[in-house]
């Protein structure tokens, strides 16, 4: 069987939940043909691609997706994109607030994800939860978690992917999400991989 490293995010920006570690954490235990491997990271800049790394490091899966929330969004968004820029409008969870830096200077401006993007999102849409391929992850910690293991797993057989998803009703912010709906768009999405 295939091994799938899956992440989610621990709250921040004031938040009492992360989705993306609700949902992550309600997947089963094997999707579509892989075995999972869950894995709650910081909101930290460069911990959390760290993290990810020094699991991915042990495991040795075929593929790395990482789920997080983009609050605004009003649908399940697989980026297609990883910038090399760290700008936070907010600080991160160390209190780290970077403007307009690199994450790893000099390297090369951006990486196209390596999992199937638009496949994903038409076969969360197929779900008939909206869905569609976000063509910016931002500048904050899931973009850094993004370029960073795209820079990492570049030339290697290791797909690495991104998901963003909507609030949940609980967060009382809108536009939102049922937590039940993301965790099947999650799972059409593994499933399509
Ligand atoms: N969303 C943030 C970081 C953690 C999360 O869940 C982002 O979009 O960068």
């Amino acid at each position: 069987m295939k091994t799938l490293l899956i992440t989610g995010f621990d709250p921040f920006g004031g938040e009492a939940i992360n989705p993306s570690w609700e949902a992550v954490s309600r997947l089963p235990e094997e999707l579509g043909g892989y075995s999972l491997t869950k894995l709650r990271i910081p909101v930290v800049f460069g911990e959390a691609a760290e993290q990810v790394i020094g699991v991915a490091n042990k495991i040795h899966p075929d593929a790395v997706l990482c789920i997080g929330q983009a609050g605004g969004r009003d649908a399940v968004t697989p980026e297609l994109v990883g910038i090399n820029l760290r700008h936070g409008t907010i600080p991160d969870n160390k209190g780290n607030q970077p403007i307009d830096m690199p994450i790893l200077p000099g390297r090369d401006a951006a990486y196209f994800s390596t999992v199937p993007a638009r496949k994903m999102a038409e076969a969360i849409h197929s779900a008939c939860i909206p869905s569609r391929v976000s063509y910016s992850a931002g500048t904050y910690v899931c973009n850094d978690v993004l370029y960073t293991l795209l820079n990492h797993f570049d030339g290697s057989a290791t797909q690495v992917g991104f998901i963003h998803i909507p609030y949940v009703p609980e967060q009382n912010k809108t536009p939102s999400m049922e937590l039940c709906h993301i965790v099947r768009a999650l799972t059409a999405a593994i499933e399509s991989l």
